[in-house]
Order: structure tokens, then C-alpha cells, then sequence
């Protein structure tokens, strides 16, 4: 038996972004474990990543193209082989550029790889034929509009300095699920003495890691953050030499914004008791160093982006900013680490061509005109379930004359629907580069294993498909490796004085924060803005929900499971288990005044769909909400649809994002066929 220890990277759409560790026997990998030499990693992995090797070498692995045999939808597909699959894409292709414009060509594609060069594979390819282009706008968007607008491009502080503080809030954020590496941290600051608050919308798996929890109506924390700012002021506890020397427009903030948050009013807001909100406020005012790690789940609201805002003032006015272990944690903006540009080749566009918003493709398919979408190209991405709006995207999808091509591990709920599907390899049979948003790590992935069956990565498959479509240029005819190469070779001040060697040796590298951020509030007026003139609202203030007023009794909170990872992972039957099911969460009492029960079949539903789930009664969710964990596929659902049957298309204040948790539902039983 030959076995080697091979290193390489976590390559889903998760802040941490670990190093791995892959024991690989004759070409397969046996073991996969957390890279004890990755400084964020420490050895450990999630749950969902401990039996990688269960989802590389899956029985569901798609290991040749597939031809569809039956109707959109029925999943019934014949193999056929590369040449020809190639050759048919580009037949069909060159007759929809003659009929209708390059344009009725939408790629689509997100995350199922965070590396910069199989990700982004797409989009030279696209860029020179031409096709629509897809805004990415599906995940946090608003949070990244709302933190610019106060801090500008000012550097996240080191996801360690957390350890420094005294005080943690942990704001929309299911750590324990998304960045159970950040936890660590926490907990050293724990034994050092500092107390750890959670504010989320129900009582997550993270409320265990943490002192106290408070539960917030939805989409209301802009209002809380306003509060505790009113609190703050009214009390004399803010850092009045910080805020005059650092704070651009506290004194107009002061005097127009806070007077109209009292407790009482936040109260009336957010569902909590204003005596609450004075505690919150003062051991927030008090505090030498509070730590605010913000999460994304709440800036998918329609008042997303001005909620981040409110939150991210907050440290402004104590000074926290200053501080080691003070300020607000969004994400690590790492982008200037390497020259992403050099892979997206945006030069390659004959003009710029139209832009179709990724969280509408319901209504791409089945509406735009001028031209319409002929012609779909699906990778590394699940619309038909993570998409807002199912019943949208899957009617869009089901059009007869649309030519859709899927390029997938798995033969997802959006492969089901293809005319053709393309198998592709996952992260341990590629090369890539990564960088992370909740470290400042970067490191390099070779291949561990060949290609299972005759799978082929992003870059590979672009490779063909760029020939087949006669593009002649050299660019398209490099390998990815060269095309990482090339990356390294071009300075960046992220990069000045790191280690090459062990990234060459696919080591996690630290990226030099000090080179790359210098100066602390890196904005047009060096100030920490407040109060930011190039905003239509130059002063955060508190922005109503998209749902605020409509007429269904429960919120419905679409959170992350710790057992997936939006709609990855549910190959593995193990993990699927440990969900428990496609499962509906409710309070006691919201159960009991529907006359439902533990562990039945339930349907949610509103305007937009309808969906079975099995019901789960528990305290852990507050009246007013439904929580649905975990965005499942259609095969292992209860019934046929999924949770973003319940999603809407709409979009966020700023930044075009996705409003998932902005939802309403009402729930009723139904029998179990
Ligand atoms: N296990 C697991 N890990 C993941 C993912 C996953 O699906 N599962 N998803 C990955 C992806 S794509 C991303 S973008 C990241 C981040 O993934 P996100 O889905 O953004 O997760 P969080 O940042 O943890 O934020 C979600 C939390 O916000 C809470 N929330 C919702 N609305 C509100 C509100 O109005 N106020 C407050 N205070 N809280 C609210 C939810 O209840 C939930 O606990 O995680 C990644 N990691
Ligand atoms: N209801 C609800 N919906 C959500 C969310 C939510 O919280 N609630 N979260 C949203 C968020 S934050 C995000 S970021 C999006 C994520 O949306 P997606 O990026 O579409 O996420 P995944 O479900 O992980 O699907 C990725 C797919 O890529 C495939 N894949 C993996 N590696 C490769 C590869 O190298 N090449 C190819 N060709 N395929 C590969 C995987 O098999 C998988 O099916 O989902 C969003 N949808
Ligand atoms: S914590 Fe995140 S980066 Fe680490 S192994 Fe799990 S999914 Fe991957
Ligand atoms: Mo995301």
C-alpha cells in the first residue's frame, strides 16, 4: 500500500478557509484532518469537512458528461463522452449568438470553489464571447456597502486580536456553524475574564459558547445599535477626545439621529425591554475593549446595508477603534493580495454587456427580453436551490428552449434540469490559490489525487470550450498552474516579505497587514464617517424592513446548518442524518395555536410557495419566528420543494444583495401521504 500525507485547502465558501491535511492511499484519498500548521486551523476541522473523503470519492460523483434522455427535470441523462459534449455546446451556442446576440448567453456561478483561479475560470471566457454578465451579488453584499460607508477600505483587525478583548458581541453570526476557528479566540478572552454576548434572531448552537443571549425581532438590530449609541451619549460614556479627533459628524449625529431612540422606542423596534437595552448599552459603554464580530445574516434584509451601518458606528463613539481588541470584525478584505483582474480579463469584452442580477434569475428566465436568456451555463453553483425565488428559477429553468449546460460534482437539483452536464473535479484533484475573508491567510493547492473518473476542473473545461469556440487567444491555451504563477510574480504590498517558500510548499502563509493597511481609518477623510456626504442618507438612521408590514404571522429565518453548507454536503447520508431532516423549527406556543406536533409533516407557506418541512417544537426559537436550517436538496426534501420556495427576488438598500431572511410565512399541518 502506497500512502503519502498531501496538503491542501478547504475550498467552500466559509471565512476560515483551512488547511488540510489528505492521506492518500493508490490515488485515493483515505483521511482528511485540520492542518495543525495553519495558524487559524490548529489542527481542527468542522463537522462538515472531518470525512471529506465521503464527498471526493461519493458514490453520487458525476464521472462522465451526461446527455439529458428524458424531460427538463426527470434526471434522466445518457453518458457520452468530452468531444462530443463540446462540440454540441459550441454548435448550440454559435446558433444562439446568430439568433439572438452573444447576450442571450447568462453564466451563472458562485462558490462551490473560493480558489481565485478555478472560481473565476468563467469569466474570461465569458468576457470574450461576449454573454450577459452575472452580478454576485447572492451573499453579503449590503454588509460589505454598509461597512464601507463608515470605515471606508480601513483593514479588519487579525481575527486573534479578539483574544485581547474584554467584552465580545457576537452579532448575527452562528459562529459555532460558519467560523467555528473564531471561536477560539473567543474562548481565550473568556479565561482572561471577558464576557461573551450572542444577538441573534433565535437561540443558536453558538448560545452555548457564550454568556448571554438576546434575541432581536428581525431586521431590527440597526434600531438596537441606535439604542445603545442613544444610551451611550445620554450617559456620558462616550470618548469625546477620540470622537472629536477621529469621527467625522458625531455632533450632527448627535443632535438629528439619536434624541429619536430612547429605549423605549427601540424597544417598541426590536422586541426587547428597555431595561435590557440600558444593561446592553452600559457594559458596552463601560467596557475597555468590546469586540463586535458581525455576521452577514443580517444585512440580508431590505434594510440590510443601513443596519451594518448602525452596528459599525457603534465602536466609533467609545473609542473602541483604537483599541487592541476593540472595534468591529466584518470580514478580512484581502482582495488586493493578488491581481484577481489578471484571471477575470474584463479587457476581453467587446463593450460592456448587460448585467443580470444573480439573486433575480427567476426572472432572467422568464422575462427579460432584448434579448432573453437562450442559452444558461451553471458552475460551481446550485441556483435551483440557493437561489431566492424557486418557483421562478425552476419554471425559468424548465423552459424548453433554453440550452442549459451544468457543470457539477453532483447531479444537483440544477443539473437535473440540464441538457447537457459536465462532470467536474473537486478541490483535492486541482490546483488553486487561496485567500480568505476571515483571515489574512493565503496559500496554494497542488492536485492530491487524479481526476475521478473523467472530470475535469473549471479552468480545464473553459480550456475546451475556449478552442472549440476558435478563440485564439494564448491566454486560453495556459494551464491554471501557469495562471497562479503569474499571480505570485506580481508584486503586492499584501505580500511584501512573506515566506515563499512555504506557500510554494502549500503552507499557509500570513499575508503582511502592516505593508498592505497603513494608517488606521483609510477613508476619503481619514475619519471614521459617521456622517458621509457621498451617501443619499449622509447619517445612519433606522431603516424599516422589506416585510415589516406584510400581513403573515412568523418571520422565517433561512439559517446555516452545522451539518451543511448552504447546498453543499448533502451527499453525505451521515451528515443529512445529523440535520435530522428537512425540518421547520417553531416556538411551543406558535405550535400549540396551530394544533400542530412534534415531528409532523407541516407546510410553510406564503405568496410566493409552498413548502413541507417536518416540524421541530422548540424554546430555542421565540414566538413571531420559523427557522428552517439548511438549504436542501429537492430529493432528500419532504416534499418538492425547498426552502427558497419562500424567498423573494428583492433586493437590499444598497449593494443589490440578497434579502433571504426577509420573509414571512404562515404554517399549517398537513397529512402525510
Ligand atoms: N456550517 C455552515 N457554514 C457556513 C455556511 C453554511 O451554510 N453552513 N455558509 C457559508 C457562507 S456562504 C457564508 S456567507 C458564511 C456566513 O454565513 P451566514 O449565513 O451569513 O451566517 P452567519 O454570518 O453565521 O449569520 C447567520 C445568523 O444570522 C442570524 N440572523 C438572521 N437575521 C438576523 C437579524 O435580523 N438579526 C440578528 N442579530 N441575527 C440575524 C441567523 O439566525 C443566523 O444565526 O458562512 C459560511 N459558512
Ligand atoms: N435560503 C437560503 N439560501 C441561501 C443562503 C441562505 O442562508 N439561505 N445562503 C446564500 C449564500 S450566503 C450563498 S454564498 C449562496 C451559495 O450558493 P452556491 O455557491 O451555489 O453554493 P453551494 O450550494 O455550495 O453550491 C456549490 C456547487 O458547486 C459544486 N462544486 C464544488 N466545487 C466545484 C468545482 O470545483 N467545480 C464545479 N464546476 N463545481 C463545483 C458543488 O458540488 C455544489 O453543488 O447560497 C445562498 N442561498
Ligand atoms: S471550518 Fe470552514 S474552512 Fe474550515 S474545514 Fe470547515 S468549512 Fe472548511
Ligand atoms: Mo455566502
Amino acid at each position: 500500500m502506497n500512502s503519502e500525507l498531501k496538503r491542501s485547502v478547504c475550498p467552500y465558501d466559509c471565512p476560515d478557509t483551512c488547511g488540510l491535511l489528505v492521506t492518500v492511499t493508490n490515488g485515493r484519498a483515505v483521511k482528511v484532518s485540520g492542518d495543525p500548521e495553519h495558524p487559524f486551523t490548529r489542527g481542527t476541522l468542522c463537522p462538515k469537512m472531518l470525512h471529506y473523503e465521503k464527498t471526493v470519492h461519493s458514490p453520487l460523483r458525476l464521472t462522465t458528461p451526461l446527455l439529458r434522455s428524458g424531460p427538463k427535470g426527470s434526471g434522466e441523462f445518457r453518458s457520452i463522452g468530452w468531444d462530443e459534449a463540446v462540440a454540441q455546446i459550441a454548435d448550440r451556442w454559435r446558433q444562439i449568438i446568430a439568433d439572438y446576440g452573444a447576450e442571450a448567453i447568462l453564466p451563472y456561478s458562485y462558490a462551490g470553489t473560493m480558489g481565485l483561479v478555478q472560481r473565476n475560470s468563467g469569466h474570461p471566457f465569458f468576457h470574450r464571447l461576449g454573454a450577459s454578465r452575472l452580478e454576485r451579488t447572492i451573499c453579503s453584499p449590503a454588509k460589505e456597502v454598509g461597512w464601507q460607508t463608515v470605515m471606508g477600505e480601513t483593514a479588519a483587525p487579525h481575527p486573534d486580536a479578539v483574544a485581547a478583548s474584554d467584552l465580545v458581541i457576537l452579532w448575527g453570526i452562528n459562529a459555532a456553524a460558519t467560523n467555528i476557528h473564531f471561536l477560539h479566540g473567543v474562548r481565550e478572552a473568556r479565561k482572561r475574564g471577558a464576557t461573551v454576548w450572542l444577538i441573534d434572531t433565535y437561540r443558536t448552537p453558538t448560545a452555548a459558547a457564550t454568556d448571554r443571549t438576546i434575541l432581536v425581532r428581525p431586521g431590527s438590530d440597526g434600531a438596537l445599535a441606535l439604542g445603545m449609541m442613544h444610551v451611550i451619549a445620554r450617559d456620558g460614556l462616550v470618548d469625546e477626545e477620540f470622537v472629536a479627533e477621529r469621527v467625522q459628524g458625531y455632533a450632527e449625529f448627535r443632535a438629528s439621529i439619536l434624541p429619536a431612540y430612547p429605549p423605549e422606542r427601540v424597544a417598541a423596534i426590536t422586541g426587547l425591554p428597555a431595561p435590557l437595552i440600558e444593561e446592553l448599552a452600559g457594559v458596552y459603554g463601560r467596557a475597555h475593549a468590546p469586540f463586535i464580530r458581525l455576521g452577514s445574516g443580517l444585512s440580508r434584509y431590505g434594510n440590510g446595508a443601513m443596519t451594518v451601518r448602525c452596528i459599525v458606528a457603534l465602536p466609533a463613539l467609545t473609542g473602541a477603534y483604537a483599541r487592541e481588541g476593540g472595534g468591529c470584525f466584518a470580514s478580512t478584505s484581502t482582495g488586493a493580495a493578488f491581481a484577481i483582474k489578471e484571471v477575470t480579463r474584463e479587457d476581453f469584452q467587446p463593450r460592456p454587456t448587460r448585467l443580470v442580477n444573480m439573486n433575480q434569475l427567476g426572472h432572467a428566465l422568464t422575462e427579460l427580453a432584448d434579448p432573453p436568456v437562450m442559452g444558461l451555463y451553471v458552475y460551481h453553483s446550485n441556483p435551483a436551490a440557493v437561489t431566492p425565488d424557486q418557483n421562478a428559477v425552476l419554471r425559468g429553468l424548465a423552459r424548453d428552449d433554453l440550452f442549459t449546460v451544468v457543470h457539477e460534482r453532483f447531479l444537483t437539483d440544477t443539473a437535473r434540469y440540464a441538457d447537457l452536464v459536465l462532470p467536474a473535479t473537486s478541490s483535492l484533484e486541482q490546483s488553486d490559490i487561496y485567500r480568505a475573508y476571515g483571515t489574512y491567510c493565503i496559500q496554494r493547492a497542488y492536485p492530491a489525487i487524479p481526476p475521478v473518473g473523467e472530470s475535469r476542473s473549471n479552468w480545464d473545461t473553459f480550456a475546451l470550450l475556449a478552442a472549440a469556440m476558435g478563440f485564439s487567444e494564448p491566454f486560453f491555451r495556459q494551464s491554471a498552474e501557469q495562471l497562479i504563477d503569474h499571480l505570485l510574480a506580481l508584486p503586492a504590498p499584501f505580500r511584501d516579505g512573506i515566506d515563499l517558500e512555504r506557500l510554494a510548499a502549500g503552507l499557509a502563509v500570513e499575508l503582511n497587514l502592516a505593508g498592505a493597511a497603513p494608517g488606521r481609518f483609510r477613508t476619503p477623510s481619514g475619519k471614521i464617517e459617521l456622517f458621509n456626504p457621498r451617501e443619499p442618507e449622509p447619517l445612519p438612521r433606522y431603516l424599516p424592513t422589506h416585510e415589516e408590514d406584510g400581513e403573515l404571522p412568523l418571520r422565517l429565518m433561512t439559517a446555516p446548518s452545522l451539518y451543511a453548507l448552504n447546498a453543499s454536503f448533502y451527499e453525505q447520508e451521515e451528515l443529512r442524518a445529523r440535520q435530522g431532516g428537512m425540518c421547520l423549527q417553531l416556538h411551543p406556543a406558535e405550535a400549540r395555536a396551530r394544533g400542530l406536533a412534534d415531528g409532523q409533516r407541516v407546510l410553510a407557506w406564503n405568496r410566493l410557495g409552498e413548502v413541507p418541512f417536518i416540524l421541530t417544537v422548540t424554546e430555542r426559537v421565540p414566538t413571531g419566528v420559523a427557522v428552517a436550517e439548511g438549504v436542501w436538496w429537492q430529493v432528500f426534501a419532504p416534499g418538492e420543494r425547498t426552502v427558497n420556495a419562500l424567498t423573494s427576488q428583492r433586493l437590499t438598500d444598497r449593494g443589490n444583495g440578497s434579502t433571504f431572511y426577509d420573509t414571512r410565512v404562515e404554517v399549517k399541518g398537513v397529512e402525510i401521504s
